[in-house]
């Protein structure tokens, strides 16, 4: 049978009352066995409306036959029972009951995802968790807890954005150094002319092209502000408005074999030796948005475009470069929804502290 790892908070009521009654009615589910409990930790509130009282956050690993979305609907069932009510966002809560992990379980539908999208850069959530599981594994990350909550303990202040061209990295990146004082690492190739925008095997097989040999030029220059000047004070988080891999997944989206090699290649010698990211943010956002986008910088600046089709296939390997195993915790932003993303992403830097 599978190990599940389920979160609890409560900021509201008897919050240790709530949680050992939560606690007891898992307990007492069948076909559930409890294995081990956290003990209570007291947490500042993150997100969400300001003046909240502190949470109480444990962490409990279970055994259990019921399906993933049989256990969601039994958490569900316990915080109704036990007077969770409002539904505002990240409000304040009698009972919050979050499955992380169900075994080594990687679910998306519409009601569920697992791995929560958010455990992997809350303290609140890894310090608990770490207490009961700290050998389980992230699936997508390829991490275990334990070696997640050393990454919040260890990795310098750095947070890095990514997304296709036009989606608003430097502005997400400012509007986050603004409300946050961070400093901010601007993009050497910012503002370039797309190039090789075409799908594999339709640029011929260019493995120095001019678009390849800027690629390589930025990916030096990118490099050299990742040394670690920029973190010199270590309580400032640095964040910058692009992602070193980009270029990884932009030869992906774009070249034949030849020239991703050689991207590669430079790739490798310009991750020697810099400052990795400790949270990488992800926006993304619907193709036809993305085409909308692409139409109105057309509008204002008069640059030459990346067509639709070159952008929805950037974003997908954006996609697939930020969820491969190793790559450490990342906050997923939806481009559309600026306030919401704005938010998740300042939640999220304070989640790390
Ligand atoms: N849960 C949230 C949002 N913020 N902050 C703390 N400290 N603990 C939580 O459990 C918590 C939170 C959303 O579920
Ligand atoms: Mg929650
Ligand atoms: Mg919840």
């Amino acid at each position: 049978m599978p190990r599940s790892l389920i979160a609890l908070g409560s900021n509201e009521g008897d919050r240790a009352a709530l949680v050992a009654a939560a606690v007891d009615r898992l307990a007492q589910s069948a076909p559930l066995t409890l294995l081990s409990q956290s003990r209570c930790h007291e947490t500042t509130p993150i997100g969400g409306p300001t003046g909240q009282l502190p949470f109480l956050n444990a962490a409990l690993t279970i055994e259990t036959a019921l399906s993933p979305s049989r256990l969601l609907a039994l958490l569900h069932q316990i915080e109704q029972e036990l007077g969770r009510r409002r539904e505002i966002v990240w409000g304040p809560r009698t009972i919050d009951l979050d499955l992380l992990l169900y075994g080594d379980s990687v679910i998306e539908t519409p009601e569920l995802t697992v791995p929560h999208p958010r455990m992997a850069f809350r303290r609140f959530v890894l310090q608990p968790a770490a207490e009961v599981a700290a050998d389980m594994l992230h699936p997508l990350i390829g991490w275990t807890i334990g070696e997640l909550l050393a990454h919040l303990e260890r990795a310098r202040p750095y947070l890095a954005t990514t997304g296709p061209p036009g989606i608003g990295k430097t502005r997400l990146a400012e509007q986050v150094a603004a409300a946050t004082g961070a400093r901010l690492l601007r993009d050497p190739g910012r503002g370039f002319a797309p190039m090789a925008a075409s799908a594999p095997g339709e640029t011929g097989s260019e493995t120095s092209g001019p678009g390849v040999r800027r690629e390589i030029e930025f990916l030096a220059q990118r490099s050299q502000l990742l040394r670690a000047e920029p973190w010199q004070d270590p309580a400032r988080l640095v964040i910058s408005d692009f992602w070193l891999d980009q270029s990884l997944a932009w030869a992906a989206a774009s070249l034949d074999p030849a020239a991703t090699a050689s991207i590669h290649e430079a790739w490798r010698e310009a991750a020697t030796a810099i400052v990795r990211p400790k949270l990488l943010a992800v926006l993304s956002a619907p193709d036809e948005w993305l085409g909308e986008q692409g139409l109105e910088r057309e509008r204002s600046g008069g640059q030459p475009l990346w067509n639709v089709e070159s952008l929805v296939r950037l974003q997908s390997a954006i996609r697939d470069q930020a969820r491969l195993p190793g790559q450490g915790p990342v906050v997923w932003l939806p481009a559309d929804n600026w306030d919401r993303s704005l938010a998740e992403v300042l939640a999220a830097v304070e989640a790390m502290a």
